[in-house]
């Protein structure tokens, strides 16, 4: 047999195995012997367990900042509108890099107050940020020694970097850095490698790319979290080594620190998932403007992973023209807050701060309505994880860490009834509704199932009954991984 039949034959296999595996429900290593060798894949099997891991796990709720050159284009160019992302303007108007980068020189955000975001962002109730560092652009938001195009080459000077990890620390928010791999400003970066001087400048490359990470690493050490992009490009799969290499220096460096998966490459150029279906990296980072099905991806929830979303359909950065398409209402963001908690995952909400340094009156609203209903409602999020129930149309299930379960309601039934299907063994002894208290009234239907009578007062937002159930001894372990 060749080794590529060979690799093959051990997909096939490991395909069954896997199958099986999901069908048992059960999170055990597949048997060595069935594995693929790697020299770049996972190096831990299952969820990391230490108090970092835990803490990134509980927060549930990040904010996305994508603030760079493009916010000063904000998708205009010599006098026309381009719909697509504005971050990715310099592509879409063929500018050159060269030309782009003058926009340095206008960088000049006189409205920038760092205090003023990292204030906005703690009455949003998000518990991390996560901060661009350098776009595909190669614009650098601090000093670097490495590149001449940073905010140190820029009219105001400003590490606004700095300023803003100091900010967000200083009121208990993680930070997290985004670092974009991919970079149309380098005339070493290459796409794909065809010869051996390509080969040669793509390692300068990454060499150029190491030296500024550590530089982040050193310059910000109070930082809890790396987030690579830009690692889709044939030339950065061959290279799988290198993603492991970095992982290992941050972890080094920083104590705790977590990696998304997106950094990764395995020895077959296989990216988040490695060879043998195991997750490189702490957690999956790959669901970006979607969210997992909460019925047919459950199998997510054996794992930890982190969603994106956009207020407009493809905007991250600051666009002049929200109108070229869908703008998401709050409620809608709380939706995909709570799906993402349901099925034990984050959700980062993405803000593209103006040119001048301040935010959109759309953000602002944003912030102001998500921190009012996670004010009320966190202790349905915060630390909470999927509660092992079958979905039902009304809304969606969370877990707390003492056991209680959370209705959050997002579709109240004309019947006045909404069902809950539980588990042989498992009963429901109690409903509250979560703010305001009172009793819910609740009857067993026939077995396995209850119906929760909807509320009497009229609640015009999505709420949350709190239900405290019983677990029979025997059921106990089964119960949480009730898979549907
Ligand atoms: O192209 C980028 C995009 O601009 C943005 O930064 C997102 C954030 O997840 N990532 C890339 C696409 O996957």
């Amino acid at each position: 047999m060749k080794p590529s039949d060979l690799k093959i034959f051990v997909l096939f296999l490991l395909a069954g195995a896997t199958t099986a595996l999901s069908a048992q429900n059960t999170t055990k290593v597949l048997p060595t012997d069935l594995e693929i060798p790697l020299k770049y894949g996972a190096d831990r099997l299952g969820k990391r367990q230490d108090a970092a891991m835990q803490k990134f796990r509980d927060s549930r709720l990040g904010l996305f900042i994508h603030w760079g050159l493009y916010a000063i284009t904000g998708g205009e160019w010599e006098g026309k509108i381009y719909s697509g992302p504005s971050s990715f303007l310099q592509k879409s108007a063929k500018i050159t890099p060269e030309e782009w980068m003058k926009l340095i020189n206008r960088w000049n955000p006189t409205k920038f107050n760092a205090t003023e975001w990292a204030k906005m962002a703690r009455k949003m109730g998000v518990r991390y940020v996560k901060i661009v560092t350098k776009h595909h652009d190669g614009f650098c938001l601090w000093p670097s020694k490495y590149s001449e195009y940073t905010v140190a080459q820029a009219p105001c000077k400003k590490d606004i970097l700095g300023e803003l990890v100091k900010a967000f620390d200083a009121v208990g928010i993680d930070v997290h850095l985004y670092y974009s791999i991919l970079d149309w400003s380098h005339p070493d970066y290459r796409y794909s490698i065809k010869n051996r001087e390509d080969s040669v400048a793509f390692g300068h490359f990454l060499e150029f790319a190491e030296n500024q990470v550590k530089e982040l690493a050193s310059r910000y050490p109070e930082v809890k979290d790396f987030w690579f992009d830009g690692t889709w490009d044939e030339s950065f799969k061959e290279n799988g080594w290198w993603s492991v290499h970095i992982e290992r220096m941050l972890k080094e460096m920083i104590p705790g620190v977590t990696v998304n998966s997106r950094l990764r490459a395995d020895d077959y150029g296989k990216r988040h998932f490695d060879s043998n279906g195991h997750l490189m990296g702490d957690y999956e980072s790959g669901y970006e403007r979607r969210l997992p099905d909460p019925v047919k991806d459950i199998d997510i929830t054996r794992h930890d992973w982190e969603a994106y979303m956009t207020l407009p359909e493809n905007q991250w950065g600051y666009h002049k023209d929200w109108k070229l398409s869908y703008v998401k209402t709050p409620i809608e963001a709380i939706q995909r807050i709570v799906h993402a908690t349901s099925m034990g995952g984050n959700m980062v909400i993405n803000f593209g701060p103006r040119p001048e340094g301040d935010f959109r009156q759309e953000e602002l609203e944003m912030a102001a309505v998500v921190g009012k209903w996670m004010e009320k409602y966190g202790e349905c999020i915060y630390g909470c994880d999927y509660a092992g129930l079958v979905k039902q149309d009304w809304g969606y299930y969370t877990r707390g860490k003492n056991g209680t379960v959370y209705m959050i309601v997002f579709n109240v039934p004309l019947s006045g009834r909404m069902t809950v299907q539980v588990p042989k063994g498992v009963q429901i002894e109690e409903a509250t509704l979560l703010h305001g208290g009172g009793k819910v009234d609740i009857m067993e239907t026939t077995r396995n199932e209850y119906n929760v009578n909807v509320p009497d007062k009229v609640i015009r937002e999505p709420f949350v009954i709190k239900l405290q159930i019983r677990v029979s001894k025997e059921n106990k372990d089964k119960y949480m991984d009730a898979l549907t």
